[in-house]
């Protein structure tokens, strides 16, 4: 496993916490998949094709790393799955708390309910943007609500969740589906507004969270969960950034990459996406300006009702 790199072979200076505006968090979890194993090496295969990759981006001219990048420890909690979830959500919140743009590598997509609870708690009416193959919206999978096929169910109760590029689900998810809110992949396809409708249905505060299988195969093959008739590489970018543009996006997770040690194209396509939209979010900002997250300080105090979870640190 690794320690002590710096993400993306960036300067010493620009990797240490305290200078740092960018906080990543490798989670290499795989406790729940259910058919293609692997994503433990996700998180790992990610950073081997980070280091390999050019960090000047000629789309916005620009080079986001020297906003400063601390690659965290990776989160190895693996004891039950409910307890991968509080530790992702309690080490995600503490770097929220520091004024950190926090960002997550996964991993199984069962790591977002952590993510998503700590972005949930410190930003006012969130909505979660998930761009995945896969509705994941069952309450209870496996005998465990933690499961991977359970990822964005507790926010589709506790967020305004936006789905995109869904087309595999089973029937009983439905239930928990918002058709406003669901684009799916075959309406997608003969909807040239989709991307200005998504946009319409997200509040301003946006996490993404970013099944890699919400691809098409052709150009990821290397998930868990392959599905034909999935998102091409022009498009996505064209999509999140405009959401970066019209959006205040917090964070973001990218999930289930299970690397293939024959084929390593799909991890640079990882890591270039990432580091995408690392630079969508910081195009505009100079690297020696203040930053600020916009985490809410009072939100915990003003509101009482609108949060349902447990604070556990404080
Ligand atoms: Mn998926």
């Amino acid at each position: 496993m690794k320690t002590n790199t710096n993400y993306a072979g960036i300067p010493q200076d620009l990797a240490q916490l305290e200078k740092a505006k960018i906080v990543l968090i490798p989670v290499p979890y795989d406790g729940t998949s259910t058919w293609g194993k692997g994503a433990d090496k996700g998180p790992n295969a990610f950073l081997e094709a980070s280091e390999n990759m050019e960090l000047y981006d000629i789309e916005t001219d620009t080079e986001v790393y020297k906003q400063g990048i601390y690659l965290a420890d990776e989160i190895l909690e693996n004891r039950s799955p409910e307890s991968m979830v509080d530790t992702v959500h309690k080490v995600t919140k503490e770097y929220i708390k520091r004024n950190k743009f926090v960002a997550l590598i996964g991993g199984e997509h069962s790591i977002s309910i952590g993510s998503i609870r700590a972005f949930n708690e410190c930003f006012e009416n969130l909505s979660v943007l998930h761009i995945d193959a896969h509705a994941d919206l069952r309450k209870t999978y496996q005998g465990t609500q933690y499961n991977h096929a359970c990822a964005v169910h507790e926010a589709s109760q506790q967020t305004n969740l936006v789905q995109v590029g869904i087309r595999s689900m089973d029937a009983i998810e439905k239930t928990y589906m918002d058709p406003d809110k669901t684009f799916f992949a075959h309406e997608m396809l003969s909807n040239e507004y989709w991307m200005d409708n998504v946009i319409d249905q997200l509040s301003d505060n946006v996490f993404i969270t970013f099944d890699l299988d919400a691809l098409d195969p052709s150009i990821m093959p290397s998930t868990g969960t392959p599905e034909p008739g999935g998102l091409l590489w022009y498009e996505t970018l064209e999509f999140l950034l405009q959401v970066f543009q019209e959006k205040n996006v917090v964070g973001f997770d990218m999930v289930e990459l299970c690397p293939n040690k024959n084929d390593k194209s799909p991890d640079f396509l990882a890591a270039k996406l990432f580091y995408k939209m690392l630079t969508y979010k910081f195009k505009e900002e100079e690297a020696d300006d203040d930053y600020d997250n916009t985490y809410d300080t009072d939100l915990k105090s003003v509101s009482n009702t609108h949060f349902k979870f447990d604070d556990d640190e404080d």
